[in-house]
Parts: C-alpha cells; sequence; structure tokens
C-alpha cells in the first residue's frame, strides 16, 4: 500500500517566484515518489472542470482567472497515505493559518496565492479523478525509487 498516488500543482505564483524546485525538493526528500509531471497552461475550460466543486463560490472567478494566468507545474506523486500526507505538508488553505514547516506556512502570505494544490483527502476519490483530468494513463510511469526499502521499513 506505498502506491496511493496523488495530484499536486505547482501553481502559477510558484512558478513565476521560482519555487517549483522548492516544492518539488520537499515531496521528494519526504521519500514521495514522482510518478508524472506536466509543465502546462490551465485553460479556461481545464479550470472550471478542476474547480467544480467552488463553482458560484464569491472567490470562484478570481480564482479562475489566477490559475489561468501563467504556467503551473502539474505532478503525480506516489507512497504511502500519499494524499493525506501532501496535505499535511501544504498546510491550511490560508497560508496566514498554515504552521511553518508546511508549505504554505513557509512560502506563502495571502490566501489567493497560495502556492501549491493538492487533491483533498477528505473528498474520495479526488486524487484519481484529479489525476485523470491531467494526465493520460501512459504519461504516468511505474518505477521503483533505489531508496525505498530505506523510506519504507
Ligand atoms: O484544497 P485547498 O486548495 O486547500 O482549498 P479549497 O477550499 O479547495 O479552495 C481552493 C482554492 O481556492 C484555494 O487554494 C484558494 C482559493 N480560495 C480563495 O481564494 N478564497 C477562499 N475563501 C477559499 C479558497
Ligand atoms: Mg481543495
Amino acid at each position: 500500500h506505498h502506491d496511493e498516488r496523488t495530484f499536486v500543482m505547482a501553481k502559477p505564483d510558484a512558478v513565476q517566484r521560482g519555487l517549483i524546485g522548492e516544492i518539488i525538493q520537499r515531496l521528494e526528500e519526504r521519500g514521495l515518489k514522482l510518478v508524472g509531471a506536466k509543465f502546462m497552461q490551465i485553460d479556461e475550460e481545464l479550470a472550471h472542470e478542476h474547480y467544480g466543486e467552488h463553482e458560484g463560490k464569491p472567490f470562484f472567478e478570481g480564482l479562475v482567472e489566477f490559475i489561468t494566468s501563467g504556467p503551473v507545474m502539474a505532478m503525480v506523486w506516489e507512497g504511502a497515505d500519499a494524499t493525506r500526507q501532501v496535505r499535511q505538508m501544504m498546510g491550511e488553505t490560508d497560508p496566514a493559518d498554515a504552521q511553518p514547516g508546511t508549505i504554505r506556512g513557509d512560502l506563502g502570505l495571502d490566501l489567493g496565492h497560495n502556492v501549491i494544490h493538492g487533491s483533498d483527502h477528505e473528498d474520495e476519490g479526488a486524487n484519481e479523478r484529479e489525476i485523470d483530468l491531467f494526465f493520460d494513463d501512459e504519461e504516468l510511469v511505474d518505477y521503483e525509487r533505489a531508496d525505498a526499502v530505506w523510506v519504507y521499513e
């Protein structure tokens, strides 16, 4: 059960601020395995699909505008309890509430520009849904990390 996959994205603010490497490094060093990555621009349609649960909320239009405003780094990471672990590493949605040591708590200040997206672990199947939305099966790679025997007991 080390093979749970979760969808992660460095948002446009992270790309513009040169934080792609920092985000990848944190996930990589934790022991999570990168199995897919795509540097891309999200269009209006994909933004509406990805954030469909928030349609109608007061921040929705601003959120779509932001997420389509520049390139993002879309990724799939794999590991034990990956979805929940990534959410813990991200910290609270509002960086102002996120603990130091978390990605948002260390790298962000403002709710609208909170650096990273990760699938919601409380939303059953959100990880698979989002992976399918951004990646074709053949874009995800099967391999073993050489240190897996040291990361997992
Ligand atoms: O999953 P997560 O990104 O932590 O938060 P969501 O509640 O799913 O909201 C998605 C996205 O919308 C959030 O990362 C920032 C933005 N947002 C906002 O701008 N204002 C809000 N009041 C709530 C969320
Ligand atoms: Mg969410």
